[in-house]
């Protein structure tokens, strides 16, 4: 608990927590982690994405390795917990296991993702594509607030992104990867659990649109006569909310919305937004934004407005590994056995590992319910439960792996956990 208000120091803007991809408080963090991993055999190191990797070496040299973490950048004024609470999980892991000398017949490895919010680029997820070998190499020359292209991003944090793609992992060395994550809403608090587990995570799609119309004077412009880009784009806000209020769970956010040039006494000529929408079906998700294109265009034709609508990043809804999932139900000593079983609407570093390697999601309750606001919080109790329940997991995949034997290494029989 104390390492994330450590953590949650360093910002790249003063008086919140903001730290977006790669920014120059990533390097603090990095070395805060390095030094509380320094007493144990772990060998750390950043990838050419900027994804921290902190390995506990099991018994044999190129044992598979489970993969625990999550992420360590933030949202802008984010609350202390999501992500850095996972990646800290793992760190927590290493050295019980360290305090031990215990080796297991497999390598655990720390991940702490350099992006998976988004905020920077807009697109999510930049640090687990690059390590699951699902990097696009065309988002390098993506473009920041400041004009700074994501290739330039990665070479100023000391990296280098021609050696992104050669990176990544193989499946085959990987058993699995694991991920902890305050809930970030309330079903964990109405069913007074201190952990849940997620079953699925909800797909999403994020697109930025831009309606373009005509600048004019406030005062000379009759109301009838103008192509104000901030009505039309306001007018797509509206029905965004309409049609998520027709659909059971599905989740349409318009976080951005930025009119131009900005002035009290001029007409806006244009105005940019960014679409984030989620469904626990891709059918249902997939129609929505369909529809919301077709509203969208409506609106431009309707008001003589020209409309771009660029794609940002398409998750599709994703299943968690049911065999580790069920391991994770943690055994009646913790608390009684029904934990819930919940698809996750926030999106996860999880939903693209998971088409990787066999991956879990352990929930650990929002008190407030509330996230992406410096006021998130969690319970010191539901954490070390979260952690015990996480140590409870690692023994039954040392059980599942058992000593490991040469013979069974070279045929890689028991790589992965395709015996599980
Ligand atoms: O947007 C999300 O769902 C996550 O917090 N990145
Ligand atoms: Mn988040
Ligand atoms: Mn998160």
């Amino acid at each position: 608990m104390q390492r994330c208000e450590v953590l949650a120091r360093y910002s790249e803007t003063e008086g919140e927590l903001t730290r977006t991809y790669l920014s120059a408080p990533m390097h603090g963090v990095h070395r805060e982690i390095e030094g509380w991993l320094e007493p144990t055999p772990t060998t750390t190191r950043v990838d050419a994405s900027g994804n921290f990797l902190g390995r506990y070496p099991g018994t044999h040299p190129d044992a598979p390795v489970l993969l625990i973490g999550s992420h360590l950048d933030t949202v802008r004024n984010a609350g202390k917990y999501d992500g850095t609470l996972g990646v800290l999980i793992g760190v927590a892991v290493i050295e019980t296991l360290a305090a031990q000398q215990r080796r297991l017949p497999f390598a655990v490895e720390v991940v702490g993702f350099s992006e998976e919010e988004g905020v920077r680029y807009g697109t999510p997820f930049l640090g687990s594509r690059a390590l699951t070998g699902q990097f696009d190499p065309a988002l390098l020359e993506l473009r920041d607030d400041d004009g700074v292209t994501m290739a330039e991003a990665i070479r100023a944090f000391g990296q280098n992104p021609d050696e992104i793609l050669d990176a990544a992992y193989l499946r085959r060395d990987v058993l699995g990867y694991l991920e902890v994550h305050n809930e970030q809403g309330p079903r964990l608090v109405a069913a007074d659990r201190p952990v849940g587990v997620a079953s699925a995570i909800a797909g999403q799609s994020r697109a930025v649109l831009t309606f373009r119309g005509e600048a004019g004077h406030a005062g000379t412009v009759p109301v009838a006569l103008r192509k104000d880009a901030l009505v039309g784009a306001a007018h797509f806000v509206v029905a965004c909310e309409t049609l998520a209020l027709e659909f059971d769970e599905l989740f349409a956010t318009v976080g951005r919305l930025e009119p131009s040039p900005g002035a009290i006494n001029v007409i806006p000529g244009e105005a940019t937004l960014t679409l984030d929408l989620r469904h626990a079906r891709d059918d249902v998700r997939d129609g929505a934004w369909r529809t919301l294109q077709r509203r969208a265009r409506a609106i431009a034709d309707a008001r003589g407005l020209s409309l771009t609508w660029r794609d940002l990043g398409y998750q599709p809804a994703t299943s968690l590994h049911p065999h580790l999932t069920d391991w994770l139900t943690p055994t009646p000593d913790i608390q009684t056995p029904d934990t819930p079983i919940l698809v996750s609407g926030a999106g996860h570093d999880a939903m693209v590992m998971a088409p990787f390697t066999p991956s879990a999601l352990l929930f650990v309750r929002s008190p407030n319910a509330v996230s992406h606001n410096p006021a998130e919080t969690v319970l010191e109790e539901d954490v070390a439960a979260a952690l015990d329940t996480v140590l409870r997991f690692i023994d039954r995949l040392e059980a599942e792996h058992g000593p490991q034997t040469d013979a069974a290494h070279n045929t890689g029989a028991n790589r992965g956990v395709g015996r599980v």
